[in-house]
C-alpha cells in the first residue's frame, strides 16, 4: 500500500511542475528553464518567444507556424543553422555550451532572437 501512496504523489508532484512550466511560458519577463524541452515559434515574422533561456543540455525545438518558410541560424555562423524550415516545419538545437547565442532567419535578416543557456 504504501508504494501505492508514493506514486501517487510522484503523479501530483509531475502534473504540478507541468502546470508551473505552462504557466512560466507566457512570462517573457522571467523565464524559468523548462528541463529537457523547450518550445518556440516562428510566428508572424517573429521568434516567440525573442528570448529563451534553457538548460544546459536540454533541447530546442522551433516549429515554423507561418505559411511562408523561414531559418533559424546562428549569428556566429557555426553554433547552428536549420537550413529552410518549411511551413509547419521544425528544428530541434541541443545546447551544449553556456551563453548567449544570437540568431536569426536568413531569409528575413530582421527576424532575431536569443538562446540563453544557463545551469540551473
Ligand atoms: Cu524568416
Amino acid at each position: 500500500m504504501k508504494a501505492i501512496k508514493i506514486f501517487w504523489v510522484s503523479c501530483l508532484a509531475v502534473l504540478f511542475t507541468i502546470g508551473m512550466n505552462a504557466c512560466s511560458k507566457s512570462n517573457d519577463a522571467n523565464p524559468t528553464p523548462a528541463t529537457t524541452d523547450n518550445l518556440a515559434t516562428i510566428q508572424g515574422m517573429q521568434f516567440m518567444p525573442a528570448t529563451i533561456t534553457v538548460l544546459l543540455g536540454s533541447r530546442t525545438t522551433w516549429t515554423n507556424m507561418d505559411a511562408t518558410a523561414h531559418t533559424v541560424t546562428s549569428d556566429d555562423g557555426t553554433s547552428f543553422s536549420s537550413g529552410t524550415i518549411s511551413p509547419q516545419g521544425t528544428f530541434s538545437f541541443t545546447a551544449t555550451q553556456l551563453g548567449s547565442y544570437h540568431y536569426h532567419c536568413s531569409i528575413h535578416p530582421t527576424e532575431q532572437g536569443i538562446v540563453q543557456v544557463v545551469t540551473r
